[in-house]
């Protein structure tokens, strides 16, 4: 007995150090991969994975500016992503550590490079837009028609309150509604002009008593269920909330509009925390999404475009075609993406979507 007691701790050891070599902490986006990614992986390196979510940059970034998160690969939007870098909170890729990196399409990369000089500190994941998700029927009850699909369902308050009794949630993410609500009036979506931010702020003020509430991530359940009509929401989330409603059998038709007058396109990245106890398992996960089948899976179960050259001949027609996952030429032609913020107007933002959001 005394000897297989011996046996067997000797043997706990040896599996605790294998653990300890074989570790990752991944910390990704809510509903952002796809169900069997992570127990593949698993399978094929032997790593035991840790993975946590979030669901907005502003979480993400406040763990990462405090630094020792403990983590070994994040998802940051570009625009958060450029910042973070160059407070040098994020190590250097080592392109050559990834032998599938020659699948991802090189214009995307370019873009990219605008914010993440010579792609240095993140490799792309996924791509977005954000829009207006919303129940097919309740709406069409309540607004004319031409009114669908339009961003007056949520800033023009006479169209908005008469949604307000079927449930409006916003996104709590202050720059991707700030953006939209700046190319609602027609200025840059972009701006850091303070009257500018005013005035995106007052149109934000004017609508608030019809938004039920700020959240990123609540509303795929409520618009699937039938808990609000509307929300201003991610692509792809907007999408799942469609597949969850339509599972659920109840009757509950949810759509997701780009907007007729424009909407942010997104890219999240890959990235590795300067202090990531796992550095090179962190590689190892990376490449392994750039598998083209691997990135066409999550695709495939999560109705976010990938920039994976490779992987489009394994998305499935259905997604593929789908002008809310891969928007035509002419919607696409009316995407504006998001610039990194200077520190200062980023403080001017918090300080104007707290008052938005507690109506003050
Ligand atoms: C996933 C949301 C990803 C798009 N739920 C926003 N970055």
């Amino acid at each position: 007995m005394k000897k297989l007691t011996t046996l067997s701790s000797v043997l706990a050891l040896c599996a605790g150090a294998a653990a300890a070599d074989g570790i990752l902490n991944v910390y990704n986006w809510s509903d952002y991969i796809a169900e069997d990614t992570i127990a593949k992986f698993e399978a094929e390196t032997g790593i035991s994975v840790n993975y946590d979510v979030f669901d907005s940059n502003e979480v993400l970034e406040a763990k990462m500016l405090t630094g020792a998160s403990g983590y070994d690969v994040v998802v940051p939007s570009i625009e958060f992503m450029a910042r973070q870098a160059q407070a040098g909170v994020f190590a250097e890729i080592d392109k050559a550590a990834l032998s599938n990196y020659g699948n991802l399409d090189q214009g995307i990369l370019d873009i990219i490079a605008v914010n993440d000089p010579g792609n240095t500190h993140g490799v792309p994941y996924m791509m977005f837009t954000t829009g207006i998700g919303y129940n097919v029927k309740d709406v069409a009850a309540r607004i004319d028609a031409d009114k669908i699909g339009s961003w007056d369902m949520i800033f023009d308050p006479e169209t908005v309150a008469k949604l307000a009794d079927c449930g409006v949630a916003v996104l709590d993410s202050p720059s991707e509604i700030m953006a939209p609500a700046l190319n609602y009036l027609g200025l840059d979506p972009n701006s850091e002009d303070k009257g500018d931010l005013q005035k995106a702020t007052d149109l934000l003020m004017s609508v608030r008593a019809h938004i039920r509430y700020f959240h990123s991530s609540q509303y795929i359940n409520d618009l699937a269920n039938g808990d609000i009509c509307v929300a201003v929401g991610y692509s792809g989330d907007v999408l799942q909330a469609r597949d969850r409603a339509a599972e659920a059998g109840q009757g509950v038709e949810v759509a997701y509009a780009i907007p007729k007058e424009g909407g942010q396109v997104g890219f999240d990245m890959l990235a590795v925390p300067d202090d990531a106890p796992n550095p090179e398992n962190a590689l190892k996960f990376i490449n392994f999404i750039l598998q083209p089948q691997i990135a066409a899976d999550i695709t495939n179960y999560v109705y976010y475009a990938n920039p994976n050259t490779a992987a489009t001949e394994f998305v499935v027609p259905e997604v593929a075609g789908d002008p809310g996952i891969y928007p035509p030429a002419d919607v696409a032609a009316k995407l504006f993406s998001l610039k990194p913020h200077s520190p200062r107007f980023d403080r001017s933002l918090t300080r104007a979507w707290t008052a938005i959001k507690t109506g003050q």
